[in-house]
């Protein structure tokens, strides 16, 4: 018999079916046994009952995460057992028979969706089996809707895809963050951004994005630094000012946002989750000012407590999630920022907070090469490791900007998440890669 899904379960009631899948509970109840059948659609419940002998023999041995095909048939539920709201809370599978495909071991810690309390590490630690609870699948079904909204987007202002390098000769972002690799007889770096070329392929196809892994060695243990990061960059040519890049930022958080709101309901509720706000015109102050509206003297760049601050007063003043902040110190910052023409100690980079947490960071770049080669200069780089990149800028390239956002804090600040490491499938940090590193394993 054709296998059903278990969402369209409901338009077969009184029929005979077949179905697939997981077991997630196993409830015995006097001499019936019920189950909660789990495919990649969601739940149901099944109950056998001691009159199928032969479905009964096969369940008694039946535990969680048992793999099995499923015959029964499909009963409405009286109305005083009907679960409103919920995926097949008004019928019942009437198990007629069981195939056991594969069988499972029992289980370290309860995965029924209310018994599970683990704490992260553990999470973690078993992500092969904790990625199969509701939760965690439902985390990540709404990171794809974000990564799948961000090209939604981009693509319908006519951005053109590109795929970044992952091994890279030199550093973009500067600083220590870099993992060195062995490259033959040479050395190389994991790519810390694709910034370098996506203004390369920027000066080709004027705008363009990339939706690629970046590796920052970042010894901090915070709960919000990987090492390895989803990162959806955008670059764009033909700007009149910095201020092109933010409004374009601005329209695809917007863009994603929506896209959640509308694709990820069913998510949204499990998670008990409530969307950011955007209001029509996102806020905007220089450093400055944000210093200023914190009471505080002017600094090189927010610590972690002042931008949660922050973004509490942008909240009661204005109702506003986010904030952009603009005109950072241009030293802090990599050398291809563009400094203000009036003032050339701050530049014209910005950053997109959310709820406390940058989210973004973009602005505009140096696009004359004179200036350019000024900067790789005062910044100390090696022109000789840089020079693909420069040479796209020697040869003629527009006034441009661009941004990008980690997809993991997106999705952390979404959906309201505590820690970053619980929005990444497979989280790497200072002591973890898949498992936690020990100090008496290097290798
Ligand atoms: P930046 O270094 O600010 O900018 O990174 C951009 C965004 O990537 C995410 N991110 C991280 N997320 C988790 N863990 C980390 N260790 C981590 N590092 C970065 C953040 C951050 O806002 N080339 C510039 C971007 C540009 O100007 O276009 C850059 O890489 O969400």
């Amino acid at each position: 018999m054709e296998r059903i899904l278990i969402k369209d379960l409901g338009e077969h009631i009184g029929k005979s079916v077949s179905i697939a899948g997981w077991v997630s509970v196993r409830r015995d109840q006097g001499k019936m046994v019920f189950f909660d059948f789990r495919d990649r659609t969601g739940t149901v419940q099944g109950v056998v009952l001691p009159s199928e002998e032969l479905a009964m023999a096969v369940a008694k041995d039946i535990r969680a995460e048992y793999v099995v095909r499923v015959g029964g048939t499909v009963n409405a539920r009286p109305p005083k057992n009907v679960n409103e709201g919920v995926l097949n809370g008004n019928i019942e599978l009437q198990v007629q028979a069981i195939e056991v495909l594969a069988a499972a071991e029992p289980l370290p810690f309860d995965m029924s969706l209310t018994g599970y309390n683990l704490d992260l590490p553990t999470e973690l630690d078993h992500r092969a089996l904790t990625l199969r609870h509701p939760k965690n699948q439902a985390i990540f079904k709404v990171q794809a809707i974000i990564i799948d909204s961000f090209r939604e987007f981009m693509k319908s202002q006519d951005f053109f895809e590109f795929q970044a390098p992952a091994m890279v000769p030199a550093t973009a972002e500067g600083g220590a963050e870099v993992f060195p690799i062995k490259y033959f007889e040479h050395k190389a770096y994991l790519s810390q951004s694709p910034q370098l070329y996506k203004q390369i392929v920027m000066t080709a196809f004027e705008r363009v994005f990339s939706v690629n892994k970046i590796f920052r060695a970042e010894p901090s243990q915070t709960t919000r630094h990987l090492t390895e990061v989803v990162s959806l960059d955008a670059e764009m040519a033909f700007i009149d000012s910095w201020t092109d890049v933010r409004d374009m930022a601005e329209n695809t958080v917007r863009f994603i946002l929506d896209s959640v709101k509308t694709k990820c309901v069913a998510e949204l509720t499990l998670l008990g989750a409530e969307v950011p706000t955007m209001i029509e015109k996102t806020p905007t102050m220089s450093l400055a000012e944000a210093f200023a509206k914190l009471g505080l003297p002017a600094d090189k760049d927010l610590n972690p407590e002042q931008e949660r601050k922050l973004c509490e007063v942008i909240k009661a003043e204005t109702g506003s999630d986010f904030v952009f902040v603009y005109g950072y110190p241009t030293k802090q910052k990599p050398f291809y920022v563009y400094p203000s023409k009036e003032n050339p100690d701050v530049n014209e980079g910005v950053d997109l907070l959310c709820r406390g947490v940058e989210w973004l960071s973009g602005g505009r770049r140096i696009n004359d090469y004179k200036q350019l080669m000024e900067h790789v200069d005062e910044w100390g780089m090696d022109p000789k490791k840089i020079e693909m990149f420069l040479e796209a800028f020697r040869y003629g390239a527009p006034p441009e900007g661009g941004f990008a956002f980690g997809a993991e804090r997106m999705t952390m600040q979404i959906l309201g998440l505590k820690n970053v490491r619980e929005a990444s499938m497979f989280p790497r940090d200072m002591n973890r890669i898949d498992g936690t590193l020990s100090t008496d394993k290097k290798e």
